[in-house]
């Protein structure tokens, strides 16, 4: 049986060399793509939700210039899997001292050797860093941390005679010598397993470490999240390292899993030596997990396709007459490149109060509301709305199938709009801003 990644590789590159494109080929597409998130375990409703936006987005309009449709769906398909793993990169955020970080997992997930590698990426960042072995169920977890350390100017605690009196000491000792960073290693296997979160809840409780770091062994499916469940109750997750990620075949049910609880993924661990992690940035990890050579080259070309798109539409915005018609037409298109707030936030509108995200979201939703209105619109009231009184809006609303409130909705809106857009022509030398945003 093929793997995950092995499964999605297999499906772009068969996407790829597709003699066409169209609505039966971007089918087969998701139907690969659903194929392979379901083997990675990924929670069904999730692949529902990605693959209805990525059939959703593909055929979504105009494409930019000089892009290829085949592109396009290359990029949607990133996109979706980059939402579903969160945007933004992790990143390292130690904001007192010193900074207490509490390991806990299941035995054998890495935690042990996850705690050696980020103490020493930590040191390489330049913090002074310290560990404690606050496990005394598995023999030889001091010996396995202070072998994983050695010549590494990074001291290993493991002294008193139980856990809590273990890293009690520790954290009083480091904070002494004044260490930056102090990493807490737990058990991971006790006698039983509520026997194992009563003894991670007491760690919490008595040491409140500043960050309770979650470490899941990728290899394991849809268990991530029954574990991640249960030492959340026991200690709340503030943060969770992937390990085995080189090996892993199944790394989407933990990825599913992680997404279900909203955690943050902050280091992947990526082999067994100490220099095999990295901080987790889901752009990197999708465009990897892709397989596709040039995929930077790809989303730069169609950023900036799309930025000349809505930088002709704003000139033309800004030119001639903008009615009623015009101004429904330019929301549906502003549609198909993404939200709104992307157009707007490239209008040089002086004055356009910061819009909420909400209200913008509300505003996508009214567009095909507005442009059925439109419709039932006779050409002279699309040209001059101000000729439309109560009977002439009964009329439209009962044609539309909407309410006379949402006729008036979009007139406002509509009048609103033509005042800014007024407004802006005055101030044109703005535009010359234009190209370098995107
Ligand atoms: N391939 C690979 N092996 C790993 C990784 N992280 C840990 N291991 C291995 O997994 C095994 C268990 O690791 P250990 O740190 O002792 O797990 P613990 O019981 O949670 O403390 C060891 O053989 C490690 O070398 C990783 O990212 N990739
Ligand atoms: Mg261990």
């Amino acid at each position: 049986m093929p793997s995950f990644p092995e499964m999605l590789r297999s499906a772009l590159s068969k996407f790829r060399s597709a003699a066409t494109v169209d609505r039966r080929t971007v089918e087969e597409l998701i139907r690969d793509i659903q194929r392979a998130l379901l083997i990675a375990d990924v929670n069904v409703e999730l692949v529902k939700r990605i693959s209805d936006r990525i059939r959703e987005r593909a055929f979504l309009g105009e494409l930019p210039p000089g892009i290829s449709r085949r592109d396009y769906v290359i990029k949607v398909v990133y996109d979706e899997l980059v939402r579903l793993l969160g945007e933004k990169p992790a990143e390292i955020r130690i904001n007192k001292r010193p900074y207490v970080i509490m390991a806990v997992g299941i035995q054998g997930t890495g935690k042990t050797t996850s705690i050696a590698k980020i103490a020493y990426y930590l040191k390489k960042m330049g913090y002074r860093v310290a560990v404690i072995c606050a496990d005394t169920y598995r023999p030889g977890a001091y010996e396995q941390l202070k072998q994983l350390l050695d010549g590494r100017d990074i001291p290993v605690f493991h002294e008193g005679s139980d856990v809590v009196e273990i890293a009690r000491n520790g954290v009083r000792r480091f904070s002494e010598e004044g260490y930056d960073v102090i990493l807490i290693d737990t058990a991971g296997r006790h006698k039983s397993q509520e026997d194992l979160m009563r003894e991670m809840r007491v760690l919490q409780e008595s040491i409140k470490p500043d960050e309770v770091m979650l470490i899941i062994d990728a290899t394991i499916g849809q268990a991530a999240g029954e574990h991640a469940r249960a030492f959340h109750q026991a200690a709340p997750i503030g943060s969770i390292v992937l390990t085995k990620m080189d090996t892993s075949a199944r790394g989407g049910g933990a990825l599913s899993a992680i997404a279900e609880t909203g955690a943050k993924i902050k280091f992947i661990g990526t082999g067994e030596k100490l220099e095999d992690i990295e901080l987790f940035n889901p752009k990197g990890y999708v465009g990897r997990l892709l397989g596709i050579g040039d995929l930077e080259g790809l989303l730069e070309r169609i950023r900036l396709a799309e930025v000349e798109v809505s930088e002709e539409r704003v000139k033309k915005m800004l030119r001639g007459e903008f009615t009623l018609e015009e101004f429904v037409k330019q929301l549906r298109e502003v549609r198909k490149m993404g939200p709104l707030s992307k157009l707007l936030s490239r209008l040089p509108l002086p004055g356009l109060p910061d819009i909420p995200q909400d209200a913008l979201k509300e505003a996508e939703e009214k567009i095909e509301k507005w442009w059925a209105i439109i419709q039932s619109m006779t050409p002279e009231e699309r040209r001059d709305p101000d000729i439309l009184d109560a009977s002439r809006v009964r009329r439209i609303a009962r044609g539309a199938g909407v309410s006379e409130g949402d006729v008036k909705a979009l007139l406002r809106q509509y009048k609103l709009t033509r005042k800014l857009i007024k407004r802006a022509k005055k101030a044109p030398h703005k535009l010359a801003g234009l190209r370098g945003l995107g």
